[in-house]
């Protein structure tokens, strides 16, 4: 069967590399980038782009109706940082942007849907080492709570009407394509413009702030393998824990500073985001996405750093 995938919010930080990688895989006329804003030349020239407001029914079922998708992955979110800075939007966004897209893809028929949890829905009572798959999830910023209703609804429908609805729990994702967009894991991203720029940052997270993150090309292809896993593999229908690496900001200047041995870390004054990384997990159990569909990290700290600087500086 001929594959007609949607990808909404398509122009973030996730979307922007996805809409690349499925395009490769299912040719660029059958993915169709959807954002409230226009892309970059490049994306926008490739292949078919609709403006859509995830919380536009009329809009939503216009793109449905006009592509009969196969598959939707819904992007459009706002971050844990942001989504502190205005909570009802937060809610109203990554709620019933997700309500909508369930809602239209058992409307149409979609075979099978995406939608990007976070180790936000994990909280201070989660245990904060190898967190597991299944524990206390007591989360307390608005993106981290709209995430763990978001998973209930997730596995409700699939339950309950048998929609085909997938997830992955991300942690930070570095990449150097796209900026991140308003999350507590953006530090990771900026250090490396800033080394290359002035040789030095100064990290809004303080020292000794273990995060679990991962390389943006390692999650793209986890997120790509989950789509393509035969159904039957799919155990979890709420979000599958996923890990790639975890470090501190001095583990990550560390390994900065063998490529560009001057490098200085500093630290900024309070900064809310500190907040939200000390109530979240410092490392990820993924030891259930491992068995089900054979997830397999590639990226470690050096090899991501490596890589990071060496397209940067391209
Ligand atoms: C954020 O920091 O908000 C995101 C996330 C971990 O979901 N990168």
């Amino acid at each position: 069967m001929s594959e007609k995938i949607l990808v909404l919010g398509s122009n973030g930080q996730i979307g922007t590399e996805l809409v690349n990688s499925l395009r490769k895989a299912y040719h660029n006329d059958n993915v169709v980038a959807c954002d409230i804003r226009r892309p970059d030349y490049e994306t926008l020239h490739a292949g078919p782009f609709e403006f859509v407001n995830v919380l536009d029914k009329d809009m939503l079922k216009y793109i449905y109706q006009k592509y009969q998708p196969t598959q939707v992955y819904l992007l459009a979110a706002l971050l844990s940082a942001t989504g502190e800075q205005n909570p009802k939007l937060a809610w109203d966004l990554n709620m019933n942007g997700l309500l909508n897209v369930l809602d239209f893809s058992l409307a149409y028929k979609t075979a099978k849907v995406y939608w990007p949890s976070s180790i936000a829905v994990f909280g201070p009572n989660s245990p904060k080492h190898q967190t597991p798959q299944y524990c206390t999830m007591d989360p307390n910023t608005v993106y981290g709570i709209s995430k763990l209703a978001g998973e209930r609804w997730c596995e409700y429908y699939f339950q309950k009407y048998q929609l085909d609805v997938r997830s992955i729990r991300y942690p930070g994702l570095i990449s150097w394509k796209a900026a991140p967009g308003g999350g507590t894991t953006d530090y990771a991203v900026h250090i490396f413009h800033e080394a290359l720029k002035k040789g030095s940052y100064s990290s809004f997270l303080n020292e000794g702030t273990e995060l679990p993150m991962m390389y943006m090309e390692d999650a793209i292809r986890g997120t790509i393998e989950l789509m393509d896993a035969p159904a039957n593999q799919i155990h979890i229908r709420s979000s599958y824990n996923f890990a790639g690496m975890s470090f501190t900001p001095e583990m990550l200047a560390e390994e900065i500073k063998k490529h560009i041995p001057n490098f200085q870390l500093k630290y900024a004054a309070h900064d809310p985001r500190q907040a939200i990384a000390d109530s979240w997990p410092a490392s990820i159990d993924d030891q259930v996405a491992r068995q089900d569909w054979g997830w397999k990290p590639a990226f470690d700290l050096g090899k991501m750093t490596q890589d990071m600087l060496n397209n940067l500086r391209k």
